[in-house]
C-alpha cells in the first residue's frame, strides 16, 4: 500500500543511485536533509511518512535539468506558456514533478503535487505540500540569518512557517529585483495572516 518502491520497481538502494545521476552530490546530501526534515514534521502534523519520505527525497530531482529540457517538458505537457517566462527556479518545481513522474514511473497525485509546488508553494496546499514546503527551508543543512526561527516555528504552526518562509522568499527576491512568481505571492497572501493571530 504504501511501498511507493514497489510502485517504481526499485529498491531505495536503487533510487538513490538513480537520482545521485541526476544531481551533485551537495544537492543529494541536501535532499537527504530534506527527507529527514520532512520525516520529522509528518510525524509532529500526522501527515504519511512514507509519503513525506519520498517526496523530500525527491524534491530537486529536476533541479539540475537543462533549460531546453524543461521548455521542452512546458511543450509536451501544453503547460501554462507564462511557464516559458520563468527559470529554472521555478521550473524544477513546477515543471520538474513530470521528469520524476516520466523516470521513476512514480504516479502517486499527492506527492508529484507536493513536488511541484515546494518552491512557490500554493494559494492552498495540503499538509503534504506543507511539509516538503517547510523542510526544504528548515533541513539540518540550511544556514542563513533567519533558519533558526523557521525551525522554532515549524515546532508550533506548520502554517506560520509557512507563512515565515513565504514573507522572507518574497523579501529576499524583492531585494535583488527579482520577479516574484504568481503563486509565490498567492501563498503570502493565503497565509501571511496567521503571522498575526495571537
Ligand atoms: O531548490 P532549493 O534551492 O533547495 O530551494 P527552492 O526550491 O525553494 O528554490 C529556492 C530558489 O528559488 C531561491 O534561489 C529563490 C528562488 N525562488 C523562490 N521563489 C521564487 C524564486 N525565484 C523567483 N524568480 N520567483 C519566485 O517566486
Ligand atoms: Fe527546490
Ligand atoms: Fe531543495
Amino acid at each position: 500500500m504504501f511501498d511507493y518502491y514497489d510502485e517504481m520497481g526499485m529498491s531505495r538502494a536503487e533510487l538513490l543511485e538513480k537520482i545521485q545521476t541526476m544531481v551533485k552530490p551537495a544537492r543529494f546530501e541536501h535532499m537527504l536533509g530534506v527527507e529527514k526534515a520532512a520525516v520529522e514534521l509528518a510525524k509532529r502534523y500526522m501527515g504519511n511518512i512514507y509519503s513525506a519520505s519520498l517526496a523530500g527525497l525527491l524534491h530537486d530531482y529536476a533541479k539540475e535539468v537543462s533549460d531546453t529540457d524543461f521548455i521542452k517538458l512546458i511543450e509536451t505537457y501544453q503547460l501554462d506558456p507564462d511557464l516559458k517566462n520563468w527559470g529554472n527556479a521555478v521550473w524544477h518545481g513546477k515543471v520538474g514533478f513530470l521528469k520524476v513522474k516520466e523516470d521513476l514511473g512514480l504516479d502517486n497525485a499527492e506527492i508529484l503535487r507536493a513536488i511541484q509546488v515546494h518552491t512557490v508553494g500554493a494559494r492552498e496546499m495540503a499538509l503534504l505540500d506543507k511539509i516538503i514546503y517547510v523542510a526544504d527551508y528548515i533541513e539540518d543543512g540550511r544556514d542563513f540569518l533567519g533558519v533558526d526561527e523557521a525551525r522554532e516555528l515549524a515546532k508550533v504552526s506548520l502554517d506560520k512557517a509557512v507563512a515565515y518562509e513565504t514573507r522572507e522568499t518574497v523579501k529576499y527576491l524583492a531585494a535583488r529585483n527579482l520577479p516574484i512568481y504568481p503563486d509565490t505571492i498567492a501563498t503570502y497572501n493565503a497565509y501571511i495572516k496567521v503571522l498575526n493571530n495571537d
